[in-house]
């Protein structure tokens, strides 16, 4: 297998912040999502930092993209969603993917990238039905901080905390006392603790580092106030996007993608708006941490 980044490690080379690409193939509506796709970069050059785009192309794990890959990803029809157990599927068929919080997290930690910037983090879904995104056990076993606006609020947020701490997964709050839900600032749920700093953060990772511990760490930053959509006015779209899944049998990798679509649809957009703000701003927070870590470590 080759394994390629675009640009050679150097050591003066400015910090990476890895962002992921299921957003982009699946998660937004062209021409939103290439938009957004070069719009993250560029809040992560604004910074200092350098952004590295993670995608699998043509069978190659990639960290790094050029403007026409990006634009592929954001157009191709045929781009498989891949999460940690599509990886070697994709690999070995040569195929193009757009990774999920899970695969990036794996290919940013290949790459020895150590922060990674996403909109929300797939959780534990409501509902009998059983479904537990793979992003929850990557956290749990790939030492990359992924900063993110909470879990989707699409999903049951009180279990996914639950699961997080049986696992070990440190939940930061970004300027929050509570674990933000994704479209809303708040949701009622603790945090483990709450920082109001980039260098804070860093200082949790190298203490984390010390410590030997092998797990990921979450960073939870509120989308901005002003693009906030109060849960009020989002959970009715949510309850009826799930009711729709449900009865049109839509499970596995297809649901999450639906959910979030059907969402934007019932809110006549308001809520992508609000999904774009915060990846935009969370690609801005993870650029300031990829910074605090690269001083002195
Ligand atoms: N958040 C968004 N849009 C998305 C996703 C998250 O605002 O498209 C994606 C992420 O890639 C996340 C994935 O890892 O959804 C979770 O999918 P699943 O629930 O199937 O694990
Ligand atoms: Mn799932």
């Amino acid at each position: 297998m080759r394994v390629e980044s675009q640009a050679e490690p150097e050591k003066s080379r400015a910090p990476r912040v890895a962002l992921e690409s299921t957003v982009i193939a699946h998660g937004l509506p062209y021409p939103h999502n290439l938009r957004l796709a070069r719009r993250l970069e560029a809040r992560v050059r604004e910074v200092g930092a350098e952004p590295a785009t993670i995608a699998i192309l043509h069978g190659e794990l990639r960290a790094g993209l050029t403007d026409a890959e990006l634009h592929h990803l954001a157009t191709a029809s045929n781009i498989r969603k891949v999460s940690r157990r599509d990886l070697p599927i994709v690999v070995a068929q040569k195929g193009d993917g757009a990774t999920t919080v899970a695969s990036t997290m794996f290919i940013a930690h290949h790459f020895g990238i150590e922060v990674f910037a996403t909109g929300g983090i797939g959780g534990v879904h409501r509902g009998a039905v059983f479904d537990i995104s793979a992003d929850l056990p990557e956290l749990a076993r790939t030492p990359v901080v992924v900063v993110c606006a909470g879990a989707k609020a699409i999903l049951d947020l009180p279990a996914t905390l639950e699961w997080l701490e049986t696992h070990g997964v440190t939940v930061i709050g970004y300027g929050a006392d509570e674990f933000p839900a994704f479209y809303s600032r708040q949701s009622g749920l603790p945090v483990d603790v709450r920082v109001d700093s980039a260098a804070e953060v860093a200082a949790i990772v190298r203490a984390k580092r010390q410590l030997g511990m092998q797990n990921g760490l979450l960073v939870c930053v509120p989308v901005p106030a002003a693009a906030e959509l109060p849960a009020p006015v989002v959970e009715p779209a949510i309850e009826q996007a799930l009711r729709e899944a449900e009865s049109r049998g839509i499970r596995g990798k297809a649901l999450t993608p639906f959910l979030l679509a059907r969402v934007s649809e019932l809110t006549g957009e308001a809520s992508m708006r609000t999904n774009l703000a915060l990846l935009e701003n969370n690609a801005y927070v993870a650029a300031q941490i990829a910074l605090a870590l690269a001083i002195e470590s």
